[in-house]
């Protein structure tokens, strides 16, 4: 399986220790402990370092990685998603880059199912109707399974409970329910039980259902999604014959992350700062921003920073197919790796062209999400208060586990990151705050084939990649105010009896909607 470069703690290694550690693998003088020292180089309090290094990154070199995904992405059929040549190009990218700067690279490679749709069909008399396959949905035959329409009558259409099917003639039938209430995989089950040979759920509002049962062991019977243009009609049409063909798969596949870290540092504190690397399309707002200035952030700071704690620099693979590459990290990392992380950052989208200045709402006091692990709200702080440093008044953003933290969260590491927005419309609050237009997504090409070089605010992405690179390097200094005693996390695991503990499993559902 998957091997990671990091030595394994096997004693409990005092801040003193590192430092000599670091003064006999580097040269540089032995940091002290937590305390700001003297730059001997430039005479310079090493506190300074944080504020070096945000500087040193520019929109020149930001650019130029920018330019580098859009031609990885011309060359390679427009892509860079996962399982694509142009994400292997991608990782071999950075890699190049990371390695001339001095660098130890390694790519782990991780396995993660995919489910691939082939053949979504639904015929009734004189007409062929869109319908979605849902994710992890038994195939029908091929050809199709035939069958009459059984649409649930209107005051029991939602399908939640195993009377809203009686005295409805489902038998070896399609039957026809409305989203809404509970799970799809619910609603299978629901009408599977009733005698059903396959679903469809209509929906509830405007457009097609994406939707997903969860996991493969939800899949009783074949399940569909309909746009309510196309679905409305089902429910005035019991009996009517129909013949629905869904055929998919569950592949599975591998991809890799980057992981690259500094030589500096301790080992058991250390900083994570991560950027998803795969696309929907070339993904050059989502997330080639976050990825430039993470890597940007990575070269700016070198191989072998003056930090106390070691900054651990990763770019995720397939988290546009379900987080995948984050979360197989995090899982492969036994409890006490698990602990040596004192946090971690996110960098996914932070260069939109109508940006909002977000930031993940680790204390949730926006009422948007929990709050995140202790600490957390501490990390939200540092960045906001580095945005208003730079004249940007920021808002709080749902901490909600939409993107790579969720894992890392979900161990109870604390975390934090930035965000200019996706699919989401500026408010005129908004605009007359940061300067971009009302009514309008923050990304009005999220996830679309036209997320290309055009796509990108560069003030944006520059303030932000600097906020990230300041905070990330004044971590490296010291994580005192997000985890004070940097081994306390790891007492109250031991005596919680946690250390052997592997991480928490959690369902496995993509963005995908469940119900
Ligand atoms: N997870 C992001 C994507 O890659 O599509 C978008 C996103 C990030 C949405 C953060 C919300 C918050
Ligand atoms: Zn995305």
């Amino acid at each position: 399986m998957t091997t990671f470069p990091y030595r394994r703690r096997t004693t409990t290694t005092t801040v003193g220790l590192v430092a000599a550690a670091s003064l006999a693998a580097t040269g540089l003088p032995a940091a002290a402990g937590a305390q700001p020292a003297i730059d001997e180089a430039t005479g310079a309090p090493r506190a300074e370092l944080p504020e070096r290094v945000a500087s040193a990154v520019d929109l020149t070199g930001l650019n130029r990685h920018l330019v580098a995904f859009q031609r990885i992405a011309d060359r390679h059929g427009g892509t860079r998603a996962a399982g694509e040549p142009g994400y292997d190009a991608s990782v071999d990218y950075v890699v190049a880059r990371l390695e001339e700067a001095g660098f130890d690279v390694t790519t782990p490679e991780f396995e993660y199912e995919r489910f691939t749709i082939d053949t979504e069909r639904l015929l009734v008399p004189d007409s062929e109707l869109d319908v979605q396959m849902f994710t992890y949905s038994p195939s029908t035959p091929g050809g199709g399974l035939d069958g009459p329409l059984a649409p649930l009558p209107p005051e029991r259409e939602l399908g939640c409970a195993s009377t809203d099917f009686a005295g409805v003639d489902v038998a070896a039938a399609i039957a026809v329910v409305r989203r809404g209430e509970c799970t799809f995989a619910e609603k299978a089950r629901l009408a599977a039980d009733a005698g059903a040979a396959a679903l469809l759920v209509v929906n509830n509002t405007g457009g097609p259902v994406h939707g997903t049962l969860g996991d493969a062991s939800a899949g009783v019977i074949p399940v569909g999604g309909l746009d309510p243009v196309d679905g409305d009609a089902l429910f005035d049409a019991a009996g009517t014959p129909a013949t629905l063909e869904l055929v998919g798969e569950v592949t599975v596949d591998t991809s890799r992350n980057v992981l690259a870290q500094t030589s500096t540092g301790r080992t058991d504190n250390v900083v994570v700062v991560g950027a998803h690397l795969d696309a929907v399309y070339a993904g050059i707002s989502d997330n080639g921003t976050g990825s430039a200035a993470l890597l940007e952030t990575a070269l700016r700071l070198g191989a072998a920073p003056e930090v106390n704690n070691a900054i651990r620099f990763a770019w995720w693979g397939a988290e546009e197919l379900g987080l995948h590459g984050s979360t197989q990290y995090v899982r492969s990392l036994d409890s006490e790796q698990q602990l040596d992380i004192a946090l971690y950052l996110n960098l996914d989208m932070v260069g939109s062209p109508n940006p909002g200045y977000f930031v993940y709402d680790g204390d949730g006091s926006d009422g948007l999400s929990d709050p995140g692990p202790h600490g957390s709200a501490q990390i939200e702080r540092a960045l906001v208060d580095h945005l208003a440093s730079q004249g940007i008044e920021a808002e709080g953003t749902a901490f909600d586990g939409r993107s790579d933290y969720r894992e890392f969260v979900a161990v109870g590491i604390p975390a934090g990151g930035l965000f200019t927005g996706a699919e989401g419309e500026m408010t005129e609050e908004q605009a007359a705050r940061w300067g971009g237009t009302a009514g309008e997504a923050y990304d009005p090409h999220y996830h679309q084939p036209e997320d290309d070089l055009g796509n990108v605010n560069r003030r944006a992405l520059l303030v932000n990649a600097r906020t990230a690179a300041h905070v990330a390097t004044a971590y490296g200094l010291s994580t005192e105010d997000v985890n004070g005693d940097p081994g306390a996390r790891r007492r109250q695991a031991a005596e919680r009896g946690q250390l052997t503990d592997g991480a928490p499993a959690l369902p496995r559902t993509g963005r995908l909607a469940t119900r």
